[in-house]
Parts: C-alpha cells; structure tokens; sequence
C-alpha cells in the first residue's frame, strides 16, 4: 500500500543478495547449532519482535542552527503515516506508531485510523503535550502545567491528557505517555515536596479516567537546558509515583534521560521486579538527552537492557509486558532512514540477548565465576545476527537490505512535487 515498495519491488530488490543470505544463515545455523543454539527459534523470535515508531520522528528535528528541512518532509499525521509504512513495508519491524497530541491533531480520528488500517499500521501509546504553549491556548506553561502552582493552569492540562485518551480510544490505542518538563531553574524557586504534591494531584485526575484496559506511563528525565531541578526527574521519583497511582500506573525508561553512566539496565531490573517497567523510548546518547539513533553510541548497553527483558521473558514474569518504541530525533539523516537502521539496531540487541545460554549464565553466578559470566554474555553480543534479522525480514515479506531497498526507490524524490517544503515543524528535540 506505500506506492513504491511493493511486494514486487521489494521482492525484485532481494534477488541479488538472497543467495548470499542463504550461505550466510546457513552458516550461522551451523555455528548456532554447535552451540546448542536452533536458528529457527531465533528467527522465529525476531520475526515476533516490534517497535512502535513515533509519528514525530518521521519530521527533522532542529539542530543548534536552524531545521534543515529534507524534501518531501511529511506535513500532517496522513503523510507521517505514510513514511511509517514505508518503514515497516522494508523492516517489517515497525507496525505500530505513536501519534503525539496537538502535533498529530485531526478533525476526522476515524478517518486516521482507516488510512493507517489500510498501510497495515495500527496505533501504541498516545503521548501528550503539556510541554509547549500551543496556538490560542488560554494558559501559558511557562512555569509549568500537572505540577504548575496555579489550579487553572493544572486543569487545563489534565484536561488536555483526558482528551488525549479519547482521541487514543477512537484510535485504538492502550496506554498515555504523559512527560511534563515541570521543573525549576533556581534553588527555592520550587517547594519540592508540594510540587511533587500537585503534580500527583493531577495525576490521580487522569488516572481515574483510564479505561480499564489502559495503561498510563510515566515519562521521567533529569534536566531541561538552563533547569535547576525537574518535578520527575529520576526512575526513583518515577517508580513513588506510579506505585502511588495504582496498578495501571507505570514508569517509562527513555535511554537518554539518565544522569551520566547511570546503570540503565539495572534500572529496567529494579521495574521488572516490582511490576512497574513500562516500557521503553530507545535512542542514544553521548552526554545526555541527545536522541541520537538507537545503537549509534553505546550498542553493548542496548544487549544489556535486552539481556534484563530477555531474562525476565525467561523466567516468566508475571505481568511482563514492556512496550517498545524509539524516540529519536533526526536533524542531518532521513528520517526514514535513520528509524530503519534504530528499529533493526533494537531487534538485533533482542536477538543478540536470545543468544544467551541462561542456564549456564546461572551457574557462573551461583560460583562466582565474574569471567566466565561476562565472557558469556560478550559471546551473545559479539556474535553477527545479521543473516537471522534479514531471514526475518524476508520471510513476513520485507527486505534483505532495507536501507538499499529505500534508496533505490527514490522515494522523497517521487513524492516531492506532492510535499512542498514546509518551514517549520511543531516537532523537535523532546
Ligand atoms: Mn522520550
């Protein structure tokens, strides 16, 4: 349904690297295999495996400078989705979005999900925006919104994450993402404790409007540029928080919104444990809240977060189920690009993770054999998935080099007399 890349395009595309992938699975089969490894298991595995992509990521972000626009950039949540298609119709990775409000705002919702229906998309979490002022808004976010010290200004914004779980309810989706940027830029400026208060105060005022089968996730993230302190700044706040609101209530892991070094996957242990791992917004980061392509810094954190989820899925945890998406933002790449290299980055990290033998892990723990245990998880990640992630692919009819795939159909080129260029966005860095 993308125009371009048909089956037949994608299928004709594949037939100069299929005999390759073939040898090459093959020879990765049998390598598994003297591993007590079953390929097919694997690949079966990552055939399984999806990431919701965010409907603002398929837009450029701005960089220090300016927004550089690329051409044919979409310019309503009808054109996202069709770069969203485009992206699973190659990845076959990719067949949920997460649609942001205003940003993604339509008259017709309905109408939304047919035209996504019709791409085979469907729609995850629903994020909110009480972190800019919008055109004609009557109360202005300046010194916040669910937290902000004035009670207006706090009903205004749990009016608009009310809303948003109904536009998320004719979409289909299960669960709100709320990220506030409430926070302070002095000592003083901010009582913490009555802060955290009202933020809660709001918070309880959504959560009491969930459907039963929502979900609410909880958006954590340490600094704002010029901030003193945010309202929810660390998982520690963020796990209180959701353990205050009830069961439904989740914290959500953004890989780039950590101190420094932090242990991020030990984070993702601690939230498995107490049933509070909301899922994640994968990305990278080289000093902070970068957004840079999921796996371009630091891949081997990336296996050591799948290694938490795969071990949890391993163990059967009840209640385990983390939603997955990436949150990047994409100012010098494609944007489509960029989400295909993330989204294959992330399954392979999940496969890699498969690879471990947990058993034996296990055992190395239990003697204390520190050598061995990081050996063996070094082995996993060392290994080159590559052959399994394009075999998965192939196989639910995608391509065996999507970024090849792309490039060949020339599709910003296509589209560009239909796209105009527009001169901003309402998307960024967030
Ligand atoms: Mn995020």
């Amino acid at each position: 349904m993308s125009g371009i890349f048909t089956k037949d395009f994608i299928a004709s595309h594949n037939q100069a690297d299929i005999r390759a992938l073939e040898d090459d699975y093959q020879a990765l089969g049998n390598a598994l295999a003297r591993r007590n490894i079953d390929i097919e298991a694997i690949t079966s595995a990552a055939m399984g495996f999806s990431i919701a992509v965010p409907s603002w990521g398929v837009g450029t972000g701005g960089t220090r400078f300016a927004r550089f626009a690329g051409p044919a950039e979409p310019r309503n949540i009808f054109e996202k989705l069709e770069d969203c298609a485009v992206i699973n119709d190659l990845v076959r990775a990719t067949p949920e979005v997460s649609p942001h409000f205003p940003w993604d705002a339509s008259d017709d919702l309905a109408a939304v999900l047919a035209f996504a229906n019709a791409r085979n998309l469907s729609f995850a979490s629903i994020n909110s925006n009480t972190f800019q002022d919008q055109p004609g808004q009557k109360l202005s976010y300046k010194y916040g919104s669910l937290a902000h010290t004035d009670a207006a200004v706090r009903a205004q914004a749990i009016a608009h994450n009310i809303d948003c779980i109904a536009h998320g309810q004719t979409l289909g989706a299960k669960s709100l993402t709320v990220w506030i940027a409430d926070g302070s830029n002095f000592p003083g400026q901010q009582h913490f404790t009555r802060a955290l208060e009202r933020y809660l105060d709001s918070m309880q005022q959504i959560y009491a409007t969930l459907p039963n089968d929502w979900r609410l996730f909880i958006e954590h993230k340490m600094f704002e540029p010029a901030f003193y302190s945010t309202v929810i700044q660390d998982w520690g706040t963020s796990i209180l928080c959701a353990m205050e609101l009830g069961e439904r209530a989740f914290s959500l892991v953004d890989l780039g919104h950590h101190a420094p070094n932090v242990n991020i996957e030990m984070i993702v242990a601690r939230l498995i444990q107490f049933n509070k791992l909301a899922g994640f917004h994968f990305n990278d980061s080289k000093y902070g809240d970068d957004d840079l392509d999921s796996g371009s810094i630091h891949p081997y954190q990336q296996f050591l977060v799948f290694n938490e989820l795969v071990d949890a899925r391993h163990r059967g945890v009840a209640g385990f189920d983390p939603a997955y998406m990436l949150d990047q933002s994409h100012n010098v790449t494609d944007p489509i690009e960029s989400l295909m290299s993330s989204a294959m980055s992330v399954q392979r990290s999940f496969v890699q993770a498969l690879l471990v033998d947990r058993t034996a892990l296990e055992g190395y723990q239990q003697d204390n054999d520190a050598l061995m245990a990081s050996r063996l998880l070094k082995a996993a990640y060392e290994t080159d998935v590559s052959p399994i992630l394009a075999m998965a692919r192939i196989r639910k009819n995608g391509a065996i080099d999507p970024l090849g795939c792309y490039r060949a159909g020339d599709y910003r080129k296509a589209l560009t007399p239909k796209r105009p260029p527009v001169a901003s966005s309402g998307s960024g860095i967030v």
